[in-house]
């Protein structure tokens, strides 16, 4: 497949609330969006660097600028062979794995496209619905925080998360266990502790948590190891997972007893896929993570999750949670069982609507004729 052109654009979409966690508070999302013409298909991925370097290293700006010197040039008007070929191309980058995934996102839609098979098919699923979750922010107070609840479990998420912090934390777990008995409830801390807080881990233990994500330091390995030998709770790594290479070591170390996967902080599907086997073969459970995508982004995650080890619900939730206007048709929903559809169309298997693509686009440039 000879790659003709690539697009960026980078957006900016309004929250429908403001997401609060141990990182700040977000009103928007600034993405990158790729887009790859290579004879006669489009291929759509997302890139989910953000506006703040508070996640990740990488924001837009370093994002687009690792695209466009160096990974857009290594694809550019080549013949590939397979997305494994393009990879292979620009492994000399190291990190700037938001940068890549987008990039890599784009080529596994434009392949599948030309195969004629969906996304989800093109990467192993095996799912035909995949079970879903919701990861809301720190409220003001645990009443708005049992409301908000109540609404998600009405429409039929499958488990719920809830972000913590230090002083926001022990209060809001105990008072949803109390309004809510059997809930299927974790929490994330985004690396707001270290281990002088055991004291609340041990807590949290004994509050039925289908995992606690993330306490300790955002590329710790090493004292997650030992806060999960104190815990009978599993410990769930998101920011410190890079690679298939720190997964090894962390399920080697004891680190964690499950792992969270998003494709933009491994480096692509290709490196998500490596992860999720290997888990898979160390009965490690699996969910798949959420940046808050657009619909393009979130197309992707959805044919990923529909792989075997992906046995955990995700943060992969309806648009209209995130956005009044999702850029793509027909927008993601809930069914009301706590599932969402895998999309069964070539690649993706969603439309991008050009014109609120073009509404919420802050700045575009061209790569190719
Ligand atoms: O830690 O999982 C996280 C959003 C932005 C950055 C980090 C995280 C999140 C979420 C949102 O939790 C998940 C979603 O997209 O629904
Ligand atoms: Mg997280």
């Amino acid at each position: 497949m000879r790659i003709d052109r690539i697009e960026l654009r980078h957006i900016k979409m309004v929250l429908v609330s403001p997401f609060v966690t141990s990182m700040g508070t977000e009103y928007d999302e600034e993405h990158i969006i790729v887009r790859v013409d290579a004879e006669g298909v489009t291929g759509w991925g997302e890139s989910v660097a953000e506006g703040t370097p508070f996640y990740s290293y990488e924001t837009v700006p370093t994002a687009w600028h690792i695209l466009k010197d160096f990974l857009i040039p290594s694809v550019l008007g080549k013949d590939l062979l397979s997305v494994e070929d393009a990879v292979k191309g620009y492994s000399n980058v190291r990190g700037h794995m938001m940068a890549k995934a987008g990039l890599e996102a784009a080529l596994w839609d434009a392949f599948a496209k030309t195969k004629g098979i969906s996304l989800s098919e093109m990467l192993g699923g095996t799912r035909k619905k995949i079970d879903v979750g919701v990861s809301i922010g720190i409220q003001d107070s645990e009443s708005t925080l049992i409301k908000k609840v109540e609404g998600y479990l009405q429409e039929g998420y499958k488990r719920i998360k809830i972000k913590i912090a230090p002083g926001f934390d022990l209060q809001f777990v105990e008072a949803l266990r109390r309004e809510f008995p059997g809930l299927v409830l974790q929490v994330d801390a985004n690396s707001a502790y270290t281990l002088d807080d055991i004291g609340i881990f041990r807590k949290m233990d004994d509050q039925d948590l289908l995992l606690i994500e993330q306490p300790l330091g955002y590329d710790d390995i090493y004292c997650h190891s030992k806060l999960q030998r104190e815990l009978k709770t599993p410990i769930c790594l998101d920011e410190s997972i890079h690679s298939l290479d720190d997964t090894m070591a962390a399920i080697e170390l004891g680190s964690c007893r499950i792992i969270n996967i998003k494709p933009g902080r491994v480096g692509g599907f290709t490196e998500s896929k490596l992860i999720h086997d290997y888990c898979a073969s160390f009965n490690v459970p699996v969910w798949h993570g959420g940046m808050l995508e657009s619909g393009i982004g979130r197309a992707g995650n959805v044919a990923l999750a529909s792989l075997p080890n992906f046995t955990l619900p995700g943060d992969i939730s309806a648009s209209k949670r995130y956005y009044k206007e999702d850029i793509v048709e027909p927008e993601f929903l809930v069914n009301p069982d706590g599932t969402m559809d895998v999309p069964v169309k070539p690649g993706i298997g969603v439309e991008v609507n050009m014109k609120i693509l073009d509404k919420v686009t802050v700045r575009t440039e061209w790569f190719g004729k």
